[in-house]
């Protein structure tokens, strides 16, 4: 494909000076960002992720911060996931909705503090509707995206590179919670989080100056363990089960369609817009719902449109990500499929632009 035009409009992060010197090869936009897709190839950075250590620019993944006494209660209008019991410290995975269930985001919400949040979005315009219903419900809340970029460190070898460069408490960090650390005499908050599921850590860049220093003091840190730049990597994260918005689900998606129904506290997340929605949607249950899929044969191309599924030559679902794995020696996919075709070992048709191919509904990949 041909090169992504700099202007303006696609904004560049912090980190893309390391980034480019890296000798990136590939980008995607999100959030109106530059985020890296591949450095040597999709495949070599998907083995190097399994084994070592890499720094991912994630600045994309932009702060919407809430801060004021009524920031708690908008938090909880945004979503369905009921967050009384949540504690500073912690960071809850947290589907938003607008008023008819329709997923708006699928973003981390982070509390700092009871009347301070970030919520770590995803691709797609979510400051837009905050900032409205702030607005609009005329409620005591500063509602901004500040200078906060996260830097992800993952894969097997990131606890003895991150204890390296922040100390050996940064060890003692559990799955999703964050603990406040210096750099430099600059506070940032490190989350035992990211999008892989090798292991890792997000660090909340607080000011864009510190970026490359942070950029090559990891690097520097972790010459001997392997440490290089990497990315969200395609196949890596179709194997885990990690969903991408845009691509496997839309705003035409309720939360229980995209599996995402364990992080749904419908009936007690009091406030939430898409309350009633949901309450009636979910007493009937999903009709599809987001499946792991396998696609027999060699490598597909790359999935950048729907890829429609049948069983019998009727439709009956679609698959939206899909990529050659080497571990599993199969492609692994992620898709949308009806009811009544979504069970375990269910044969499926997916029709890719190489025609045809069995597919097979599976468990998950991961586990
Ligand atoms: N980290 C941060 N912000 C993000 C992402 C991230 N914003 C954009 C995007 N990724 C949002 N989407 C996701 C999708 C999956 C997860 C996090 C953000 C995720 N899911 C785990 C899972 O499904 O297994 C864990 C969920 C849980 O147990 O709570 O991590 O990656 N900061």
């Amino acid at each position: 494909m041909a090169m992504i035009s700099p202007s303006r409009r696609v904004r560049r992060t912090p980190f893309s000076d390391g980034v480019e010197a890296a000798g990136v090869k590939g980008y995607t936009v999100y959030n109106r960002m530059l985020l890296p897709t591949v450095f040597e190839s999709v495949e070599a950075d998907y083995h190097h992720l399994k084994r070592a250590v890499q720094v991912w620019d994630v600045a994309c993944e932009r702060q919407v911060e809430l801060r004021g006494p009524d920031a708690g209660r908008l938090m909880q209008m945004l979503t369905p996931r009921d967050l009384r019991g949540m504690l500073p410290g912690q960071c809850y995975y947290v589907p938003i909705v607008d008023e008819t269930g329709g997923m708006l985001n699928d973003p981390v919400a982070v509390k700092l503090a009871e009347d301070r949040w970030w919520i770590s979005i995803a691709d797609s315009d979510l400051l837009l509707w905050v900032k409205g219903i702030a607005n609009g419900y005329r409620l005591d809340v500063l509602v901004d995206e500040p200078d906060v970029s996260p830097l992800a460190v993952q894969g097997p070898k990131s606890d003895e590179l991150m204890a390296r460069v922040f100390g050996d408490r940064v060890r003692d960090v559990r799955f999703f919670r964050f603990g406040m650390f210096t750099f430099e005499g600059r506070d940032m908050a490190i989350a035992r989080s990211g999008y892989s599921k090798q292991g890792g850590f997000e660090i909340y860049v607080d000011g864009g100056d510190i970026g490359m220093p942070l950029w090559n003091a990891l690097m520097a840190a972790g010459e001997d363990l392997d440490v290089r730049a990497g990315c969200p990597n395609l196949i890596e994260r179709i194997e885990s089960g990690l969903l991408s918005y845009g691509n496997d689900m839309t705003e035409d998606n309720t939360p229980h369609e995209c599996g995402l129904g364990k992080f749904c506290n419908t009936h007690t997340a009091i406030g939430c817009i898409g309350r009633d929605a949901l309450l009636r949607v979910a007493k009937e249950g999903p009709v599809q719902q987001i499946r792991a899929i396998d696609i027999a044969g060699d490598a597909v191309p790359p999935c950048d449109r729907i890829w429609p599924c049948y069983a019998d030559g009727k439709r009956v679902g679609q698959v939206t990500s899909a990529a050659w794995s080497p571990d599993f020696e199969t492609n692994v996919a992620i898709g949308m499929v009806r009811l009544s075709h979504w069970a375990e070992g269910t044969r499926l048709e997916v029709e890719t632009p190489n025609g045809m191919r069995p597919a097979m509904v599976r468990e998950r990949f991961w586990n």
